[in-house]
C-alpha cells in the first residue's frame, strides 16, 4: 500500500478562505466562464449552428479550475471528450474555440477538429480527445519529455470514471510509476460512463482512487465541486512531481448536471433520478464558491454579478466571431490533416 492513500474525502473548510483575493477571483471567473460558454454551445447546437454533438462539462467546473490554477502555464494538460472546460481552465481563448465548434476557420484547428480536437500546443493543451482513455499515454510521454528535457515542469491528465477501465490506464499508471514520471492523474469522477453507473461495471469497494494501491502510487479522494480543495490537493501533487517524486492520483467527485452528450436531453427520465440531480444541484461549485467569496469579504454579491454579466458579453461576442468567420476554403480540404 502507498505510503499517502488516503481515502477519506478531503473537502476544505466552507467558514474560512486564506487564498489570495485575486487567485479566487480568477477561478471564479475561469468557473463562470465555462459555465456560460457551454450554455452559449447548447444554444449554438439547438439552432442548428454546430455539427454533430458536444459533451457539455456544466457541473464539473470546479475540477478543471482547481487542478490548472495550480499548474504553471507551461504545464501540459491532456483533455478528453468532455474537454471545453479544461481548456478554459487552462487559457484557451473561448472565441477561437467556438469557432472551432462551427467548423470556422479561425477555430483552433481551423474548423477541421471541432470540439473534440482543440489543442493549443503554446498554452501546454495537449488536446481534447473522442478516444477513452486517449490521453493518458500522450500525458505519460509529455511527462517522459519533460523530464528528458531537464525541465520540472508537469503532466496532468484528465480522465473520467469510465476512462480508469480503460487498458492504457495499467499502461500509462505503471509506467509512469516505475519511472517517477512528473505525471498527475485527474479522474474525473461524474458517476456515470455514458448511460451507466460506475458503480455496475467498476469493481472498487468505495473510491474509483483505490486503484493507485496497485501502482504504488499516492492518491487523494476530493469533493470536486470545491474547487480551494481541489486546487490545494493539486498543489501537493504536483509539488511532488516537479520534485521528482513522481507520479499521483487525484479522484475528483462531481456530477455533470446534463446529459452525456447535448443530444441526452432528459437524463432524470431515464438512467438516473430527479433526487439523485437534485442532491448534487445542491452542491453546485459555483453558487457555493462565491458565497464563500462573499462571506470572506472579497467580492460583494453586486461585484459578482457584474462579472457574470461581463463573462456573459464576452461569450456573446464569441458566438458573434465565430458565426462571422469563414468555413475554410476547398482548396485546404487535404491540407492540415492525414490523409
Ligand atoms: C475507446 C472508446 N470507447 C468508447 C467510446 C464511446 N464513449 C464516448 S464517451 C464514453 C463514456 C466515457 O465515460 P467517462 O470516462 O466517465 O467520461 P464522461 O463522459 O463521464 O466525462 C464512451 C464509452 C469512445 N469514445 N472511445
Ligand atoms: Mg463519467
Amino acid at each position: 500500500m502507498s505510503e499517502t492513500l488516503e481515502m477519506i474525502q478531503i473537502s476544505s473548510d466552507e467558514n474560512s478562505l486564506s487564498l489570495s483575493p485575486e487567485l479566487c477571483r480568477e477561478m471564479y471567473r475561469r468557473m463562470v466562464t465555462i459555465r456560460r460558454f457551454e450554455e452559449a454551445v447548447l444554444e449554438v447546437y439547438t439552432q442548428g449552428l454546430m455539427r454533430g454533438l458536444a459533451h457539455l462539462y456544466i457541473g464539473q467546473e470546479a475540477s478543471a479550475v482547481g487542478v490548472c490554477s495550480a499548474l504553471k502555464d507551461e504545464d501540459y494538460i491532456t483533455s478528453t471528450h468532455r474537454g471545453h472546460g479544461h481548456l478554459i481552465a487552462k487559457g484557451g481563448k473561448v472565441d477561437r474555440m467556438m469557432a472551432e465548434m462551427m467548423g470556422k476557420v479561425d477555430g483552433y484547428n481551423r474548423g477541421k477538429g471541432g470540439t473534440m480536437h482543440i489543442a493549443d500546443m503554446s498554452l501546454g493543451i495537449l488536446g481534447a480527445n473522442g478516444i477513452v482513455g486517449g490521453g493518458m499515454g500522450l500525458a505519460t510521454g509529455a511527462g517522459l519529455s519533460a523530464r528528458m528535457r531537464g525541465t520540472d515542469l508537469v503532466a496532468v491528465c484528465f480522465f473520467g470514471d469510465g476512462a480508469i477501465n480503460q487498458g492504457a490506464f495499467l499502461e500509462a499508471a505503471n509506467l509512469a510509476s516505475v519511472w517517477k514520471l512528473p505525471v498527475l492523474f485527474v479522474c474525473e469522477n461524474n458517476q456515470y460512463g455514458e448511460y451507466t453507473s460506475h458503480r455496475a461495471v467498476t469493481a472498487i469497494r468505495e473510491h474509483l482512487a483505490e486503484r493507485a494501491a496497485g501502482f504504488d502510487m499516492p492518491a487523494a479522494v476530493v469533493d470536486g465541486n470545491d474547487v480551494v480543495a481541489v486546487y490545494e490537493t493539486t498543489q501537493k501533487m504536483v509539488e511532488r512531481a516537479r520534485t521528482g517524486e513522481g507520479p499521483s492520483l487525484i479522484e475528483n467527485k462531481t456530477y455533470r448536471y446534463r446529459g452525456h452528450h447535448v443530444g441526452d436531453g432528459n437524463p432524470e427520465k431515464t438512467y438516473r433520478t430527479q433526487e439523485e440531480t437534485d442532491r448534487w444541484l445542491a452542491k453546485d461549485p459555483l453558487p457555493r464558491f462565491s458565497r464563500r467569496m462573499v462571506k470572506a469579504g472579497i467580492a460583494t454579491e453586486a461585484e459578482l454579478a457584474d462579472l457574470d454579466a461581463v463573462i456573459k458579453q464576452h461569450v456573446l461576442e464569441a458566438v458573434e466571431f465565430a458565426k462571422q468567420s469563414p468555413y475554410p476554403s476547398i482548396e485546404e480540404v487535404t491540407q492540415h490533416v492525414y490523409v
